[in-house]
């Protein structure tokens, strides 16, 4: 039996509303449990988001689900099959123009890919703006390539890298790219202004920060922090955030200009 957020196909005829829809194709859409509660819980409590989570395992009609098979050309490893994925997007997409106002541009469908762009705040801020969002969570060695061209003909298409190191598929890099993309979805975060002053928001690391207590363990918060003189520690955290930036991602810093 699907948990309560994997029938996001009885929700897909949701007409669009002002709110981002996000739809997820899995072989383990139990994985995406967690988006029931935290800050992505509250918003779709809130309707700011409409969340589908699809077992891709639904799409296949023979009495193994089978979704993978052996790569042409030889190889170790599986491939996943085109067909399941065919079915699935189309499933996600039909609904999605049968809707008021939406229709394919306005979709855009994101796999993640070991070989795709990097992902970043400036991706994240890109597709926050989006109204409808398809997420394709890969397996085994990937997704046949035909279906990513397929997806070309239905829709704008990103394949997306969390970084340069090797997952076992896309579940968690989806996972991450929701909760970055959800955060600067208006109306998600309490204090939108608590966005601004983050690292990669302004290109650079962020500065340290203190609470309470004044000393820990013999520790003593910086003094121009208690000084109440703002200009002073506006100074004082911009200083922090070059020189953390200069000593950890010198590659965010612009070139020095001769
Ligand atoms: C999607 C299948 C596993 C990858 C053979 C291991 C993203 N930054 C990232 N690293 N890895 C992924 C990623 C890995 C995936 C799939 C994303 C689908 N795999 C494959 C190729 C080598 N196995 C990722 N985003």
């Amino acid at each position: 039996m699907q948990p309560e957020f994997a029938r996001g196909r009885e929700s897909l005829c949701s007409v669009y509303a002002g709110r981002v829809r996000i739809d997820i194709v899995s072989i383990f859409p139990e994985f995406f449990g967690v988006l029931d509660i935290s800050l992505l819980g509250k918003a779709r409590e809130r309707g700011i988001i409409d969340l589908g989570v699809h077992d891709l395992r639904d799409f296949t009609h023979d009495r193994h689900r089978t979704v993978d098979d052996t790569p042409y050309g030889g190889g170790a490893g599986m491939v996943m099959k085109p067909e399941p994925w065919g079915e699935a997007l189309d499933s996600v997409l039909d609904a999605r123009e049968a809707g008021a106002e939406a229709d394919a541009a306005t979709s855009v469908i994101v796999f993640p890919s070991p070989a795709g762009e990097r992902f970043t705040q400036a991706t994240a801020r890109e597709l926050a703006l989006e109204p409808h969002l398809v997420f394709g969570c890969g397996r085994y060695e990937g997704i046949d390539q035909r279906v990513i061209d397929y997806a070309r003909s239905r829709g704008r298409v990103r394949e997306v890298s969390l970084g340069d190191y090797v997952l076992n598929g896309g579940e968690v890099a989806v996972m991450a790219m929701i909760e970055a993309i959800g955060r600067l979805i208006p109306g998600v975060v309490g204090n939108p202004a608590s966005l601004t002053e983050e690292s990669h928001e302004d290109g650079l690391l962020e500065y340290p920060s203190y609470t309470k207590p004044a000393e820990w363990r013999g520790r003593e918060v910086p003094p121009v922090l208690l000084s109440g003189n703002h200009a002073a520690i506006d100074r004082w955290r911009h200083e922090q955030q070059m020189e953390r930036t200069a000593r950890v991602r010198p590659d965010l810093l612009p070139p020095l200009s001769d």
